[in-house]
């Protein structure tokens, strides 16, 4: 069974009686949020297991062959293997998940507070016989000026990375940089070597990589005799940050239905913000 504790925001402002307090019921638990806050990132072994997970399998495999039908999977050398952006759009299952699974949303405003948007939706697989399948070391958001400017604001997306299938030696582990989100250093382009202080993460399928954007991190490809990598990332970002993804059918959907409520409105960024 989950941990749950309960936080409350409200939104500061001269219109406090238009902003009623929201309050979130975290499905982690506090040291696994200080955890996430110190480090940058969290491990939580599987999230989805049974019915669930195969159902995500399904949704994954229909959103691949779709996307093969027309593209071809990458073998491109710092990020290989197949990229499918905005699948909230692309399988009701993938939606449903987004929207209101309480161990991804409730997290994301832990950290980010209490109006978040879905950011980022993607399916990412990568083959074992086809070459450059892993993803060197690299953090998201690449957008911070150096000298970092007084008022610059580092945007901060809390990305969820959904193994689908058990993350091992063979099928390529990810590996991060514990802490590496508080850096302000840079690595080379094309990097792939081991680092001082790297933690190799591995987990059985159904687990969830919960991270701060700015965390450093790289994957393995899969082994030549390896089953195919299957990995779902689920960005979510504050309301105010322009996404990478957009939504464009749930949002016409959702504006266009009368029972969405405000946090469905909100995480298809039709609302949150003034
Ligand atoms: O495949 C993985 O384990 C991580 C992929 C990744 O870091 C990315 O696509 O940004
Ligand atoms: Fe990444």
């Amino acid at each position: 069974m989950q941990s749950h504790y309960s936080l409350s925001y409200r939104i500061r402002s001269n219109r406090v009686h238009l902003d009623p307090p929201r309050t979130v019921d975290v499905h982690a638990t506090p040291e696994e949020i200080t955890e996430l806050v110190e480090q940058g990132y969290i491990v939580r072994n599987q999230l989805f297991s049974g019915e669930q997970l195969q159902s995500l399998r399904e949704a994954a495999d229909e959103i691949e062959a779709r996307y093969l039908a027309t593209h071809k999977p990458g073998e491109g050398k710092g990020f290989g293997g197949l990229f499918a952006r905005n699948i909230i759009d692309e399988h009701p299952v993938i939606e449903t998940l987004l929207l209101s699974h309480p161990a991804l949303v409730s997290v994301a405003r832990a950290v980010l507070g209490p109006q978040v948007q879905v950011h980022a939706s993607v399916l990412r697989v990568a083959y074992p016989g086809l070459q450059n399948q892993g993803v060197e070391w690299h953090f998201h958001q690449r957008v911070v000026p150096d000298p970092e400017p007084p008022f610059f604001l580092r945007p901060v997306v809390l990305d969820n990375l959904i193994y689908l299938d058990d993350l091992t030696d063979d099928s390529g582990p990810l590996v991060v940089l514990p802490g590496s989100h508080k850096f302000n250093e840079d690595l080379p382009s094309g990097d792939f070597s081991d680092k001082p202080g790297q933690v190799v993460v591995k987990c059985p399928a159904g687990s969830v990589v919960t991270s701060h954007s700015s965390l450093w991190h790289k994957a393995f490809a899969p082994k030549p005799d390896a089953i195919k990598r299957r990995l779902l990332i689920f960005g979510y970002s504050p309301v105010w940050l322009k996404t990478i993804d957009v939504p464009t059918k749930l949002r016409q959907r959702i504006a266009s239905d009368p029972r969405a409520t405000e946090e469905q409105r909100e995480l298809v960024g039709l609302a949150g913000f003034y």
